[in-house]
């Protein structure tokens, strides 16, 4: 089967890359988005979000005319939903994109499509979506009805990759993909390998689903133990950098490094969703999402406990987004930080985040942002939140006769 018409739906994080790298094999891609700023900027060749070298890959491929985007679904033959699954209260999924995603391209789905679900999902999702799509068509069968012989054929394939690397990691990751029947799972797979380098990797659909949700919570369990650390070692005395450095030279160790708390929208949301699927069970996921969740309250702690030391301290926060060298203020620790110490310390916060141009709406009038330099000159309390690599290059003797918080260990790495 040759799918010559691709259709990704949503052009984020996932979705544009994913849509670049079809186009990059001269596929033609339809790019669908509910947001027109998204869509304009695309069909200009530019990208509306900050991943290396995503600008090139869209530039090309809106000037060779394999790509373009749009507002309103339009017929191909393998659809891709890249949306996203937040939660909502209790920490339940909330599945409301993916449901407006199946409703949406379901009136222009024809006999012999494929669509694969890329969104993190709670197990059974991908099947909800097929029954969406049923519902809106039933001149058509799907895999739940027909099972192999279904008009359309409908996949889960989890992205899962490392933002700052998509490029890279969407061509080299292996790929898990489960079928809601194994030849679904084979159309799927002729699909990916158009592009993915790495093993396309098959299994069921549910499989599928709990592998990704898998995944994120080994990570969130184990950056729980290296926050865990941390704490226990600020009271112990002991410096929790070179710690985990010494333990880690024993073979069969490897821990992960603190922070102030784990952001992002997938690690700190797709633990819940096992959670929520089997809350009796999931001790250890949830007490490592309590964990992490509170950490921020611990580092403001610290740094109030720090300022108290000055009349009117002035304090530097280095940092905003989520993780390193990237955009993304999403579920940021550090923006969460940042939030309840200017709330404190109205007027005597600077903010340092290189890669953002101006504040979001809830810092601004707050809190100033400013140049590393210039923090560094006015602040009493500096308090590193983000590793990025403007803050490694930092010259230590600045730092001297001021209070330093450092909660990524950036100077220990130094
Ligand atoms: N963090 C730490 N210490 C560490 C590693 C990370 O505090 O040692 C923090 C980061 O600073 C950040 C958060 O955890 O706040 C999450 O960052 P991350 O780099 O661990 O992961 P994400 O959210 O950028 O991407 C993850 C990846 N999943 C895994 O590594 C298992 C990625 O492969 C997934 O595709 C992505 O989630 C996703 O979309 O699900």
């Amino acid at each position: 089967m040759e799918f010559e018409v691709i259709s990704v739906i949503g052009l984020g994080y996932i979705g544009l890359p994913t849509a670049a790298a079809f186009a990059a094999r001269r596929k033609q891609v339809i790019g669908v988005d509910v947001d027109q700023h998204a869509v304009d900027t695309i069909n200009r060749g530019a990208i509306h979000i900050v991943e290396p070298e995503l600008d090139m890959l869209v530039h090309a491929a809106v000037t060779q005319g394999y790509l373009r985007a749009t507002l309103t679904p339009e017929p191909a033959d393998a659809f891709l939903i890249a949306v996203p699954t937040p939660f909502a209260d209790g920490h339940k999924p909330d599945l409301r994109y993916i449901e407006a995603a199946s409703r949406a391209i379901a009136s222009v789905l024809k006999k012999g499509d494929l669509v694969v679900l890329e969104s993190t999902s709670p197990v059974g999702a991908t099947e909800q979506m097929a029954a969406w799509m049923a519902e809106l068509r039933p001149d058509l069968s799907f895999p739940q009805q027909k099972g192999e012989n279904s008009d359309v054929r409908v996949a889960h394939c989890p992205e899962r990759v490392l933002p700052g690397y998509v490029i890279r990691e969407l061509v080299e990751n292996d790929r898990v993909i489960g079928g809601m029947t194994p030849r679904c799972g084979e159309l799927a797979r002729e699909l990916y390998r158009s592009f993915v380098r790495g093993e396309c990797v098959l299994t069921d659909a549910r499989t599928a689903e709990m592998c990704k949700l898998t995944e994120n919570s080994f990570r969130d369990v184990n950056i729980a133990f290296a926050n865990e650390l941390s704490v226990i070692c600020d009271r112990l005395d002991i410096n929790v950098w070179e710690l985990i450095r010494l333990a880690n030279r024993h073979p069969r160790v490897s821990i992960l490094q603190p922070g102030p708390g784990v952001g992002g929208h997938c690690i700190a949301v797709d633990p819940w969703f096992i959670v929520d699927a089997a809350p009796e069970h999931a001790r250890l996921i949830r007490t490592a999402r309590n964990v992490n969740d509170d950490k921020p309250r611990y580092v403001i702690d610290r740094v109030e406990r720090a300022a108290m030391r000055f009349r009117v301290p002035v304090i530097a926060c280095l940092g905003l987004a989520f993780k390193a060298n990237i955009d993304d203020l999403r579920e940021s620790p550090a923006l969460e930080i940042v939030h309840e110490l200017a709330e404190r310390f109205a007027g005597q916060l600077v903010v340092v985040e290189p890669n953002i141009r101006c504040l979001p709406a809830s810092l601004e009038g707050s809190v100033r942002l400013c140049e590393l330099n210039e923090a560094l000159t006015e602040a009493d309390v500096v308090v590193i939140l983000v590793d990025h690599a403007q803050f490694k290059r930092l010259d230590p003797v600045r730092l001297q006769a001021k209070v330093v918080i450092d909660t990524r260990g950036v100077l220990a790495h130094a």
